[in-house]
């Protein structure tokens, strides 16, 4: 906790060189706010994209619309992934309804509107911060106070875990414990390893690397391949997507507070649950349905957060959810009521923040062309 904070303000120090590009939104807000700017926006937009000229968009036409609002939302392109592809057929079918072959600059007009605020309302909640990580911090770190007293932290970390280390080995670990914050891309990712990590090792003299480590040795050899990966990402810098979410309970308090869309949500779950003879519904298929809700609660997927299935498990238990029993629909949607509003207590008392870093193989904004307003 304290390291963060204390290198978060180091952070706000520099000017601008660490804290990135933010997308919180606001820039795709000023474009569709403005009436006059955004309809230009369209028009041209809907023009480039009209490839036949015949005033209307065809399915093939608005492919290269659709991967860019995929790309702006950090989406990969369609064919490499199955989740991408299905975010992307269904902004398709946003555009077209499922079924239109063809679609009006209208209807173009208000599909895209739609999109960009619903999209910029997410960037509002969890902004993304880009971070272009070339070595300049990493050298900062290495060459800086809290380098000695931070790596033998890591150090005795490591040792405690797993001891008698060679030297090649501590430091490859150490290298995966350095934060985005210390200027190490996130080495989970696959590209990071191959090609910054893995030949930074090699150009390195390492051929005492197979001894054991002691921590005098270590703290030597490690500052020599920090200084090596640093080099490979001057040449390759990594951009970097940085998000930190807070769950705080006031996602859920705005769906229970509006009780048109809390029972249209709760009823569009429902469907999803099997009833018996006389309608009844057990109440084994909550989680499912809770899982259902999530996105409409702002909360994480089941499974994806810990800490969040730990208190959404406080809460079954303390609402006896877990009884199996079955129950009429009325009382199924009170009681995933009050386990919402539960959960809501709990995480306005303590809330639930996560972070994460991914690489971007694209960059986000500049890739994407959609929000690029021409003139
Ligand atoms: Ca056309």
């Amino acid at each position: 906790m304290e390291s963060n904070s204390s290198s978060r303000s180091s952070l706000g120090g520099r000017e601008k060189k660490k804290s990135g590009e933010v997308l919180d939104g606001s820039n795709i807000m000023e474009l569709v706010g403005n009436e006059e700017v955004f309809s230009n926006f369209v028009e041209h937009k809907f023009h480039e994209l009209d490839k036949d000229h015949d005033g209307t968009l065809s399915v093939t036409e608005l492919h290269p619309a659709v991967s860019d609002i995929g790309s702006a939302l950090g989406l990969p392109a369609p064919a490499s992934s199955p989740d991408s592809h299905h975010i992307h057929s269904q902004i398709l079918s946003e555009f077209t309804h499922g079924n239109q072959e063809k679609v009006s600059k209208t209807e173009f007009k208000k599909v895209l509107s739609d999109i960009l605020i619903g999209m910029a309302a997410g960037f509002k909640r969890d902004p993304i911060v880009i971070l272009r990580i070339d070595g300049e911090d990493l050298l900062e770190f290495i060459n800086g106070l809290s380098f000695e007293p931070e790596m033998i932290s890591i150090f005795s970390e490591i040792e405690s875990s797993d001891q008698g280390l060679s030297i090649r080995d501590s430091i490859s670990k150490a290298l995966e414990k350095l934060t985005v914050e210390q200027g190490m891309p996130p080495s989970s990712d696959p590209w990071v390893v191959s090609n910054i990590v893995e030949p930074a090792l090699l150009s390195c003299d390492g051929r005492d690397w197979e001894k054991p480590a002691s921590q005098e040795t270590f703290l030597v050899e490690f500052k020599k391949a920090a200084e090596s990966v640093a080099r490979h990402l001057k040449d390759q810098p990594v951009i970097v997507a940085h998000t930190e979410n807070t769950f705080d309970g006031s996602g859920i308090r705005r769906l229970l507070a509006n009780k048109f869309e809390l029972d249209k949500t709760l009823n569009v779950a429902l469907e999803n649950v099997p009833k018996d003879r006389n309608g009844k519904m057990s109440k084994d298929h909550l989680r499912l349905v809770l899982d259902l809700l999530a996105p409409s609660a702002s909360l994480p997927p089941v499974g994806a957060i810990e800490e969040m299935d730990k208190a959404v498990g406080d809460v079954f238990k303390m609402v006896n959810a877990d009884d199996g029993k079955m129950v009429r629909d009325d009382e199924f949607k009170k009681l995933l009521t009050e386990i919402l509003g539960s959960i809501m207590l709990q995480l306005e008392g303590n809330p639930i923040s996560v972070s994460s870093n991914s690489v971007v193989h694209e960059p986000l904004a500049s890739s994407s062309t959609l929000f690029q307003p021409s003139s």
